[in-house]
């Protein structure tokens, strides 16, 4: 199997690389992409230097499946044009609520890899790959009326830059000098934004409305949802505090049961100090955590959880990798 890379040099494209590197799929050999600026460098893969190719140069027919990890302006000027000669596995919103493409999270909805019909599938926006995990063995269970999502998201996912300028605010700010945000719409270090990605007419933020959207489009179009998206000065891992309300009436047991069970996900639920996953723990790992599972009192068959998972794992590098993996074993028979 030969695989390519498109975005090889950014915060997911290197995290792929780690991920592969874990996993067992036999790689032949492997074509690491990116724009012209990181064109011409190194990069470790496997104990073996491999040189960055120029995009604009790169021939898509080298590689059976390409991963595209540099954001939605490559991945509409370059996937459909490689698909013709690859599978594409594509990280950016670009494709997501195409009708003729796929949304995949492996553990939610495998078979939705059987209709390729423009030979690129989607990975979802790391906030909704998170929830759709956790919520994927309760709606089988119980069936979801509605969701209610609180974010407190980390500046991985606006990119390395955004990482970056974290750090550096951070340090100016204790250092009490002038704060000019380059990457955020306000300062970040110290504070929390309410504001990921550009405001639709509606007052809604597009993060918002990708996590609403594509949570239907994976798991249940029936399922009712609204979201606020918050950036949090933490540089790894997105939590979401999640009200959901079900059809049926559920106990806490079989509710840490089925989560604790469910592919990807783990239970980590103590009532006591330090008894629930923090961003900080979850960052390198490829489980989503659900803590503090509580009964809603205010209202009927209602649950209260905190989700927290490595947006840079599941919500991209991990979720593509297994992506590939199921599409290997499609085409293996
Ligand atoms: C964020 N969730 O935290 C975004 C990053 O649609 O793939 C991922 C954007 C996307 O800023």
């Amino acid at each position: 199997m030969n695989i390519a890379i498109v975005g090889a040099s950014g915060n997911v494209g290197r995290k792929m690389l780690e991920v592969l590197e874990q996993k067992k799929i036999s790689i032949e050999q492997l074509f690491l992409v990116a724009s012209s600026r990181s064109a011409g460098q190194k990069v470790n893969f496997n104990g073996k230097e491999h040189e960055i190719f120029n995009l604009e140069t790169y021939d898509f027919s080298k590689a059976e499946i390409t991963f595209f990890a540099a954001g939605g302006k490559i991945s509409e000027k370059y996937a459909e044009k490689a698909a013709k000669h690859t599978t594409v596995i594509d990280n950016s919103s670009f494709f997501r609520m195409d009708q003729d493409v796929p949304l995949i999270v492996p553990q939610v909805n495998p078979e939705a890899i059987n209709v390729l019909k423009k030979n690129i599938i989607a990975n979802p926006n790391c906030s909704t790959a998170q929830l759709v995990i956790a919520l994927k063995p309760l709606h089988d269970e119980f069936n979801i009326k509605r969701v209610v999502i609180s974010t407190y998201q980390s500046v991985s996912g606006g990119g390395k830059a955004s990482m970056d300028e974290l750090i550096e605010q951070t340090k100016l700010s204790l250092d009490k000098k002038k704060i000019n945000s380059k990457n955020f719409t306000k300062q970040i270090a110290f504070n929390a934004i309410p504001h990921i990605d550009v405001f639709a007419d509606d007052g809604y933020t597009k993060e918002e409305l990708k996590m609403v959207n594509e949570t239907k489009k994976i798991l249940d179009d029936k399922i009712e949802l609204t979201a606020t998206c918050v950036r949090i000065p933490v540089l790894v891992s997105h939590a979401e505090s999640v009200n959901i309300e079900f059809e049926k009436p559920f106990s806490l047991q079989t509710i840490h049961s089925l989560l604790d069970s469910a592919e990807g996900c783990e239970v980590y639920d103590k009532r006591e100090d330090g008894g629930y996953i923090t961003p900080l723990e979850a960052e390198g790992k490829n489980e989503t955590y659900i803590s503090r599972i509580r009964e809603d009192k205010t209202k009927k068959n209602t649950l209260n959880m905190w989700i927290v998972s490595d947006n840079l794992l599941r919500g991209a590098a991990l979720n593509a990798v297994e992506i590939a993996e199921l599409l290997i074993r499609k085409n293996n028979g």
